[in-house]
């Protein structure tokens, strides 16, 4: 692999080459990430890239586009199969991008919007001061109740009553537990709210039934579409037909230029294969081994967030161990095991060295590994954690996980 860079850029190909190493000999268990098929790879690094396109479909600012409008409009297909959507927007380059045009088609600057705290599980761009969506918007929050650690939705319904929001924000990005779509609904219908839902970390269940869909209760859903939907990194942006040309135009010409038109093919490959029987047997078992990790964990005296997980993440809560979450990560790194350090509900700790950490299992399940293998990181993380200053357990459990990594080849012809 990367045979042709590394005869002109050795340096460039260095840093590729000792990425592809990394990812085939680490335990990958970041919540958010995932690997796309060999066939998803071909397509994002394909020619399309050479491509301008800026416009829609059939009304293009460019000439030559009969082709990439074929793979754009399979995207869109696709996308309004897999999510039961009256429309797509697959132009969006990223999940942020995918909420600024979810609230600039909707709503003015300015206008109220209620959504989770990140501290809580939420995301940045759901109004966060140091996020355009907090400059720009005027959030309120609410966050999980303080004894269940869970949405609290008649907590969230008077917080909405008193705030009357324009607008409200529900998805997550740290949060276990299933999200109830209808509920947000019926908040948002008392208080005369648009509701958008951030599905980013659980469309891959979503698509394939085993998480409640946001349809038809909300107007807008965005999402990333290199999650648990393990297609290229990008997004997506579905609405019902009402919004669908507000939406299209807060995307283009509104914020973004030319579409990545090889990153919109990949997309059109990835809801292919997420369309596939397969996939909901890949989705299942990411619950399967979340659940068997979360069991594991928890035997071995580990506090979990809420109490367990409903989805393909985790929260460990890491105060009682007397480490905190960023030494919790680098020792982890260290054995060859990645997760990233995480804000738990109602920290003490600053978000740059919180009390937990977030993890997931979308990316070793695409992996092949099952519950068995989950015991063997459960094990693994609980060791690290317990010998986090010694380098030389530490240096054995980094040998056990590369040798766990070579039984589950990530890719076939590298
Ligand atoms: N940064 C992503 C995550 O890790 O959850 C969310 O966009």
């Amino acid at each position: 692999m990367f045979e042709k860079i590394k005869s002109i850029d050795p340096e460039l190909h260095d840093a590729l080459a000792g990425e592809l190493n990394r990812q085939k000999n680490t335990i990958e268990l970041i919540a958010s990430e995932n690997f796309v098929s060999e066939e998803v790879l071909e397509v994002m690094g394909s020619i399309l890239t050479n491509k301008y396109s800026e416009g829609y479909p059939g009304k293009r600012y460019y000439a030559g586009n009969k082709f990439i409008d074929i793979s754009e409009n399979l995207a869109i297909k696709r996308a309004k199969k897999l999510f039961n959507a009256e429309h797509a927007n697959v132009q969006a380059h990223s999940g942020s991008q995918a909420n600024l045009a979810a609230y600039m088609a909707l709503l003015d600057p300015g206008d109220k919007i209620l959504g989770m705290s990140l501290s809580h599980g939420g995301h940045l761009t759901h109004g966060h001061k140091i996020n355009f969506s907090g400059k720009l918007f005027n959030f309120v929050h609410y966050g999980v109740d303080k004894k269940t650690e869970q949405l609290d939705y008649e907590e969230i319904k008077k917080i909405a009553l008193k705030e009357k929001p324009k607008m409200i924000v529900c998805g997550a990005s740290a949060y276990p537990r299933t999200i109830d779509f209808r509920k947000f609904k019926e908040i948002a219908d008392e208080v005369g709210s648009y509701l958008v839902a951030d599905v980013a970390h659980i469309a891959g269940l979503i698509v394939t039934g085993l998480h409640p869909s946001p349809f038809p209760y909300t107007d807008v859903v965005t999402t990333t579409t290199h999650k648990t939907l393990r297609g290229p990194r990008g997004a997506v942006i579905l609405c019902k037909k009402e919004h669908a040309e507000k939406i299209d135009k807060a995307v283009f010409p509104g914020m973004q230029g030319g579409p990545m038109e090889h990153t919109i093919a990949a997309k059109a490959a990835a809801f292919k294969e997420a369309l596939d029987s397969k996939f909901k047997e890949y989705q299942k078992q990411v619950i399967e081994n979340t659940k068997a990790l979360s069991y594991s964990l928890k035997s071995k005296g580990f506090r979990l967030v809420s109490g367990g997980t409903d989805n393909h993440l985790i929260l460990l809560d890491l105060s009682k161990k007397g480490i905190s979450g960023k030494q919790a990560e680098i020792a982890l790194e260290n054995a060859n095991i990645t997760v990233n350090k995480n804000m738990i509900p109602f920290d003490k700790r600053s978000p740059l060295d919180p009390s937990g950490i977030r993890i997931g299992t979308p990316a070793v399940t695409t992996r092949g590994f099952k519950e068995d293998e989950m015991e063997v990181i459960a094990d693994a993380i609980d060791k690290s954690i317990k010998n986090i200053n010694d380098k030389e357990e530490i240096e054995s459990i980094k040998k056990d996980m590369i040798k766990l990594c070579e039984g589950f080849p990530l890719y076939q012809r590298c």
